[in-house]
């Protein structure tokens, strides 16, 4: 049976274009690095003024299903690798600048600790842009002991860390003890995979907070300034 979202007439309008085919449709991309048709599928799935949900329904779930059939052995990691870019390339082109109308708001920054899993992060930072929040990038691949000398040095009060890997994650729990003792008023909030895969990990790690995507970041950070400005 001919897929009619498949077809070249069929790609611009995607409305109700089943949402399994068009995964399975980046995926492919992905892996045959076809950046050209990477970049279509999502232009032309996503309508203007959503961009997260968009990165959410379609970018993230891509990206997660490369993952798991590299953990199959199924695909090379010079195929994860090379999805990775493409999806950083199409994730800078989408997403809206900061506002400029920036709000009253309690020092924060962001960290990719020990890891260089950078895409959550910038997808995180831009959201909380985008909602009139400004925060210091302290990048990736960032220890414990630099994290630790930046908070403190800044005087942050609402830290975001972001970790890909298990190990990274584990780690941060030393920084936030450390960051704690320091400055024991420092909200944190923790994300990425191995916090969604063990729900209780961010308490075992101590962080005041998780954020399973993105989208939900900005109420978190809100609840969180309105509780440090009390
Ligand atoms: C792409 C990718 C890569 C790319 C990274 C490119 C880049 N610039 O980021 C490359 C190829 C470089 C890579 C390398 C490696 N990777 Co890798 N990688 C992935 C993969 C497939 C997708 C990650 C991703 O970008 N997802 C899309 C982003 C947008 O999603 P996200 O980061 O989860 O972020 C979302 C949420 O989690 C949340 N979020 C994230 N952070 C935060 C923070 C806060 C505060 C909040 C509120 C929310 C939040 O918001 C985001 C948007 O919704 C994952 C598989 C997976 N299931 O995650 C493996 C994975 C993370 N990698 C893995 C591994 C093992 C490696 C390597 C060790 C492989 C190797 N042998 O060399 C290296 C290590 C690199 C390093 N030292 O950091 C493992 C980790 C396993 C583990 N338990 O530790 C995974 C889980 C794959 C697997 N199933 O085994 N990888």
């Amino acid at each position: 049976m001919e897929n009619p979202g498949i077809t070249e007439a069929g790609l611009d309008s995607r409305k109700n274009f089943p949402v399994s085919l068009r995964l399975a449709e980046m995926e492919t991309a992905l892996l045959s690095v076809d950046r050209v048709k990477a970049g279509r599928i999502v232009r032309d799935s996503c309508t203007a003024g959503s961009p997260f949900t968009c990165l959410e329904t379609l970018i993230v779930p891509a990206l997660e299903e490369v993952g798991r059939r590299w953990e199959a052995g199924d695909v090379a990691l010079s195929q994860v690798y090379m999805s990775g870019r493409i999806c950083e390339e199409i994730v800078d082109s989408m997403l809206p600048a900061g506002d400029p109308r920036r709000v009253d708001q309690p020092k924060m920054a962001i960290a990719v600790l020990e890891d260089h899993h950078t895409l959550g992060k910038r997808i995180v930072l831009s959201v909380l842009r985008a909602g009139g929040y400004e925060l210091t990038d302290y990048g990736h691949g960032v220890s414990v002991d630099q994290l630790v000398e930046q908070v403190t040095r800044d005087k942050v009060i609402i830290l975001l860390i972001s970790t890909l890997m298990l190990p990274a994650a584990l780690r941060s729990k030393e920084a936030i003890a450390r960051i704690r003792k320091i400055q024991p008023g420092t909200k944190i909030i923790v994300g990425g995979a191995p916090f969604i895969f063990d729900p209780m990990l961010w308490k075992e790690v101590g962080a005041d907070a998780m954020g399973h995507a993105a989208s939900e970041t900005l109420e978190l950070v809100n609840r969180m300034a309105a509780e440090v400005k009390r």
